[in-house]
């Protein structure tokens, strides 16, 4: 299924005049606010292939149906994001389960929905399928060499794909480390997954980066073997310039104030990408701001800061991506929820009075300092990234016209109710 410019113009037709009423409004209120439009229109957020499909628990999966079974048709639910919101123009690929089986059909498909391909995503968290060696007790960290071998050959693999593609990063995310006191010694555990990971990085294109992803517990519930922002700051710096850590906001311990990690990182020159998602407890991949989105902000407010500090490019200088995913919701509204909430974060954080806010630091002057980011928090920045969407051919209301359209309805008669997505 398609959606065309047509559908999109006459939906746009109906809503613009109240619509244009609030931009207004805003712009008049806001100096800013027409250079945020333009930022925003640049913005785009990748998705993963592993949230189009319905996510399940460790209890059970309850398919949505019309989910997409081949890579195809996976980039085919992207391509139907990005016409609604002209945000999402990227995808994000996990090797095994989306090697394509023409690089050069999947290259142009994607090119017909405007596409681009995102870091490439290696899996040595689990056993494939006539694999000869298991991951049972990890992969780079493991005490046999053969294993570790046969983790390092399947990430320079990754890498193949991903160039193939026109991809330039790759994101290592490990489930490595132990269950149990006394199983693992930590130290060997280290050294063993850098070397591991120094092998993958002398296999990097020189134009590549190489994502390292932490996760504080969840599957080893001991320890990890990179497991917080301390010990992937060391694997990115010891491994050289082209690693960074990447950011999963369900990846720390409760409570840990991730806007001040991003800010030091930001400033080692070692951040290299995000995953957003939003969780109450742990790693709940809940869609990006329905928990918390102060906290959500605040992270784009230390962004925006630390990235125009440094005269970075905000929408290529750093990776943008979702990893979300759970049960209850469609996934395609979903994702549309979470890249409409990454733009507000980053709209608000865009109207935050920097110097304003910096004279407020300067004089300790506590509460004028928060008076100004709050400020910014609870302007009501909608219609700004509406208004983005507009001028760069998407729909006002994305969620909206998905449902007018009957879009689920549509994949559902095309692909069956009882599908499920490779991968998950
Ligand atoms: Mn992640």
């Amino acid at each position: 299924m398609r959606i065309d410019k047509i559908q999109i113009q006459k939906h746009n037709d109906k809503l613009n005049a109240a619509h244009q009423r609030k931009v207004k409004q805003l712009v008049n209120e806001n100096p800013n606010a027409k250079k945020v439009i333009n930022k925003l229109v640049d913005f785009q957020i990748a998705v993963p292939s592993w949230a189009l499909g319905t996510g399940g628990t460790r209890f059970g999966r309850f398919s949505g149906g019309g989910e997409p079974r081949t890579l195809e048709e996976k980039i085919e639910d992207v391509g139907l994001l990005h016409a609604l919101n002209k945000s999402s123009g990227a995808i994000s690929l996990h090797i095994p389960w989306d090697i394509p089986t023409s690089t050069r059909k999947i290259k142009a498909l994607a090119a017909e929905h405007d596409l681009l391909f995102d870091a490439v995503n290696s899996n040595t968290f689990q056993d494939q399928p006539g694999q000869k060696l298991s991951y049972k007790f990890g992969s780079l960290q493991h005490v046999k060499e053969k294993v570790r071998q046969q983790a390092i050959d399947h990430n320079i693999e990754v890498i193949k794909h991903g160039k193939a593609l026109g991809s330039n990063s790759i994101t290592v995310w490990l489930s490595d480390g132990s269950c149990f006191p006394g199983q693992l010694n930590f130290r060997k555990a280290f050294e063993r997954t850098l070397e591991g990971l120094q092998e993958i990085y002398a296999a990097l294109p020189s134009n590549w980066k190489m994502f390292v992803e932490y996760k504080a517990f969840e599957p080893n519930f001991y320890s990890m073997t990179v497991g917080d922002w301390g010990q992937c700051y060391l694997y990115a710096s010891k491994l050289g310039p082209k690693a960074y850590t990447l950011v999963d906001l369900g990846h720390h311990l409760p409570n840990a104030n991730i806007e001040q990690i991003v800010s030091l990182l930001l400033m080692e020159k070692k951040l290299g990408g995000f995953h957003f998602n939003d969780s109450k407890y742990g790693d709940d991949d809940l869609t990006v701001g329905s928990i918390n989105p102060y906290q959500l902000f605040l992270i784009f407010n230390e962004l925006v800061e630390g990235m125009d500090a440094r005269k970075m490019n905000h929408a290529t200088d750093l990776g943008w991506m979702i990893d979300a995913s759970h049960n209850v919701k469609d996934p395609l509204e979903d994702l549309l929820q979470s890249v409409e909430a990454i733009k507000i974060a980053y709209a608000q954080a865009l109207l935050v009075d920097r110097s304003a806010l910096n004279r407020a630091q300067e004089a300790n002057d506590v509460a004028k300092a928060q008076e100004i980011l709050q400020q910014a928090y609870r302007t009501d920045v909608r219609p700004l990234v509406a208004e983005a969407r507009l001028r760069a051919g998407a729909a006002l209301q994305p969620i909206s016209l998905f449902r007018d359209l009957q879009v689920r309805k549509q994949l559902i008669s095309e692909r069956g109710l009882k599908t499920i997505a490779t991968g998950l």
